[in-house]
């Protein structure tokens, strides 16, 4: 066993359960371990390395500002961090934003914004302004946010549980309708269900969604940490339907796979409710991450990465449609954001990744019975090609011994 991974798990909480390779070098789609293997990375933790590993426009971007302004707290303006949100507001088409550090701390922010906003300017009377969340959900790890995840694991023994949040079908618009009350403040809704499971919504759901919450006064949110800045094959998972929600929550790719980098962002009505001293984080927006979550738009931009995760991804769609196993149920996606789901009764997705590591591939079940496929925007048509070679082979070696067991 390697020492490091006897170190990490010595001193580690146990709070997760990694695959057993230890890594220690990355650069575009691939990462190397300790003994020099190559592995081609279609886990780009969990979307945050769009960009793909070191990417050399990202670590200039974060050296040169490293050497001249890295922190200075919200106390003072920096040179860097207005840029950086008239950029991400123009590419999303919101007013204004709020830079936060981690996933979790912008679902925090836009929780706080929504509720204000449903006191302040919506009227709902004190303490009882309730968010809309969906079945499924994945939002983060706060206590607040595990208090309306309605996965048992998650919340189990972290009680007393934040009250305010009611669980609708995902997917369901007439759900939607039916739960929204005067009290309603928003509703909560990732566009694409990652952690879930890469679980689409039918044709339509999100537009119906935006009418339903324009029709009763409550703010549409959506949560495009995991599916935004092309992801899914546009810069927004919104954008495919042209919705343009009321608050939007960004994050994993905005640090360009390097920082954490998160924001919320909104019109600016709803953004008004927040006044000196009623929100804040000691790093959120520093410069260091203004200059590198700048750099990590522009080459979106740039380099066409949203357009590039809508053709590889109609492209891997395609090919793994050609993989003919048993063990495939149905596999779904949207741009470079792909779930293959194992038929549990004659496979596990856990067993599919341990035997693609062992070939190279780095991916991650998620919900137990989903291989989740989402490599670097910067991948190319080959990679892909590879990629899919290894996947039916491992497919291939698993039905045989399950045939001859
Ligand atoms: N919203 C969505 C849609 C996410 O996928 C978060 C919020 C939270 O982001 P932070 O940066 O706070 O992790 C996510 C995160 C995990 C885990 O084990 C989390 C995510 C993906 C995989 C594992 O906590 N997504």
């Amino acid at each position: 066993m390697s020492s490091a991974l006897d170190l990490e798990d010595r001193y580690c909480a146990h709070n997760y359960h990694p695959l057993p390779v230890v890594l220690s070098r990355g650069e575009g789609v691939y990462v190397w371990d300790e003994a020099g293997n190559k592995y081609l990375d279609m886990m780009s933790a969990y979307s945050a390395v769009s960009h793909g590993h070191a990417n050399p426009r990202l670590v200039a971007a974060l050296t040169q500002q490293a050497e001249t302004l890295s922190i200075v707290s919200r106390a003072f303006y920096t040179d860097k961090l207005g840029q950086f949100l008239k950029l991400a507001c123009e590419l999303t088409g919101q007013d204004m934003a709020l830079p936060m550090n981690t996933g979790a701390e912008a679902v925090e922010t836009a929780i706080k914004a929504a509720r204000r906003w449903g006191y302040e300017v919506k009227g709902i009377a004190a303490d009882k302004a309730e968010i809309i969340v969906c079945s499924g959900n994945f939002h983060g790890r706060t206590t607040t946010i595990i208090s309306f995840s309605d996965e048992a694991d998650y919340r189990k023994n972290f009680g007393p549980l934040t009250p305010g949040f009611k669980i609708i079908e995902y997917g369901d618009a007439e759900a939607l309708q039916t739960a929204i009350t005067p009290d309603t403040a928003a509703f909560l809704v990732e566009p694409i269900q990652g952690e879930g499971g890469i679980v689409i919504p039918p044709k339509g759901y999100l537009r119906q969604c935006q009418e339903i919450c324009g029709k009763h006064n409550v703010l549409l949110i959506a949560d495009e940490i995991q599916t935004g800045l092309g992801r899914t094959g546009r810069m927004l998972a919104c954008d495919h339907e042209d919705v343009r929600p009321d608050g939007l929550i960004l994050g994993k790719a905005l640090g360009g796979g390097i920082l954490p980098v998160s924001m919320f962002l909104a019109r600016k009505d709803v953004m008004d409710v927040f006044v000196p001293g009623t929100h804040g984080s000691t790093f959120g927006g520093n410069p260091l991450a203004a200059a590198v979550g700048t750099e990590a738009l522009s080459i979106l931009v740039e380099e066409q990465l949203p357009e590039r995760s809508l053709e590889l991804g109609e492209y891997l769609l395609g090919q793994l449609a050609k993989l003919d196993s048993a063990l495939i149920g149905e596999i779904r996606g949207s741009g470079l954001f792909v779930g293959v789901e194992i038929d549990p009764s004659l496979g596990s997705a856990r067993e599919v990744c341990e035997r693609l590591i062992t070939r190279g591939l780095l991916s991650k079940e998620t919900h137990e019975t989903v291989v989740r496929l989402a490599p670097p925007l910067i991948v190319t048509r080959e990679q892909l090609d590879w990629a899919v070679g290894q996947i039916g082979e491992v497919l291939q070696e698993m039905d045989e011994m399950r045939l001859a067991s």
